[in-house]
């Protein structure tokens, strides 16, 4: 009795482990991959494809920001025509969120202008509606934008 409910547990912690695996992975790869950009985290497991992203200013003050997306495949292949929005939120609570949508400016290459509203800890999430109509969704932080 003792060791059949011991093999149920460990299906369960492998089958959990491996369904966390796969986005970590992608994630592992966008960081290897290329230009050394950020990787954003996975918010649940979702179709393999890397999120790369860069903000401009790197060190953002109050005011317009610009957000460089890079999208690719589990083969690392751009992937093209997603519809992305971000929204962006405070570390703190009772902020408005900030809306922006994202254009694609390459293959796989999407900018978005982010208005910051006040200095401090950002969290952007990305929603990404990719072509097969598939939904990913990620987060990074922005933390010390600063007074402008
Ligand atoms: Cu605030």
């Amino acid at each position: 009795m003792k060791l059949r409910s011991g093999n149920v547990l460990t299906v369960l912690v492998f089958t959990i482990v491996r369904d966390r695996l796969l986005p970590a992975f992608a994630c592992a790869a966008a960081v290897l991959g290329t230009l050394g950009a950020n990787a954003c985290r996975p918010v649940r497991p979702a179709p393999a494809i890397s999120i790369e992203h860069e903000i401009t200013p790197v060190s953002p003050v109050v005011g317009t920001a610009e957000v460089h997306l890079r999208l690719t495949d589990e083969a690392g292949r751009p992937v093209t025509n997603a519809q992305i929005t971000l929204e962006a939120n405070m570390s703190h609570p009772g902020m408005t969120p900030v809306f922006a949508a994202a254009k694609e400016t390459g293959d796989g290459l999407y900018t978005a202008p982010l208005q910051f509203t006040m200095a401090g800890d950002w969290v952007i999430l990305l929603h990404c509606v990719l072509p097969e109509g598939e939904k990913v969704e990620r987060q990074f932080e922005v933390t010390r934008v600063r007074a402008n």
